[in-house]
């Protein structure tokens, strides 16, 4: 479709919904997480799942056991895939990599302060994705050669967080091999979701 994924950081499950009634037909996934789940409760990951496939981000970072529960529970809602940091190490990976779903980790990530420690090791991150089956990686649009390289040592899809807000641009992050961009608040905060959309959606065409 669109490559476009979508962040749902809202709180109020009738926004969520509003919004995702915008973006079915044009966006490929919708990403719920901790402001969405926390406010309203698993059953709005089902509720969406309905109309659009659902990304769940809760970033996981615990030891294997705790994370397969986790990412078990909100797949049991209905979710496509769901994101975990990749950080915490191959045992981590290998536990998650058994449950069935899209399994996305993130290698690096946008915000500035992602040089201090994750940046430094996201290759290794990446490398260790693909050798236990990862789906895709989260690699940033604020750094777009990052997108390049960390593809370039996985051969892994690439869905790319960062652009609008944060800075990145979309039409960037695409030429620069992510397969999917991730927009949050361009979005979500617009008073006409469904133009953001398009607009995103005429930009990542350049
Ligand atoms: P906006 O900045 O509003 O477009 O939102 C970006 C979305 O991508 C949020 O849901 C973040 O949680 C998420 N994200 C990042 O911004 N940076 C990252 O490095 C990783 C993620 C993510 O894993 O999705």
């Amino acid at each position: 479709m669109g490559h476009l994924i979508i962040a749902l950081d809202v709180e109020n499950p009738q926004n969520a919904i509003e919004i995702t009634k915008n973006a079915v037909g044009l966006v490929d996934y919708m990403k719920i997480g901790y402001p969405l789940i926390l406010s309203s409760g698993l059953s709005v990951v089902s509720k969406i799942s309905e109309m659009v496939p659902v990304i769940v981000d809760l970033k996981i970072a615990d030891i294997p056991d705790v994370s397969f529960s986790i990412a078990d529970k909100v797949m049991r809602h209905g979710a496509t895939g769901f994101i975990t940091h990749g950080f915490v190490g191959r045992d981590v990976l290998e536990k998650l990599r058994t449950i069935r779903g899209e399994m996305y980790v993130v290698a690096e990530m946008s915000h500035p302060g992602s040089l201090d420690f994750i940046t430094p090791v996201s290759e290794k991150i990446a490398v260790m994705a693909k050798e236990v089956g990862a789906d895709g990686l989260v690699a940033p649009a604020t750094r777009p050669e990052r997108i390049r390289r960390l593809k370039d040592v996985s051969n892994l899809k690439i869905i790319s967080p960062g652009v609008g807000v944060q800075g990145g641009s979309p039409s960037e992050a695409i030429k620069y091999g992510a397969d999917y961009i991730i927009v949050g608040r361009s979005v979500t905060s617009s008073s006409n979701p469904k133009e953001a959309i398009l607009k995103l959606l005429n930009e990542i065409m350049i």
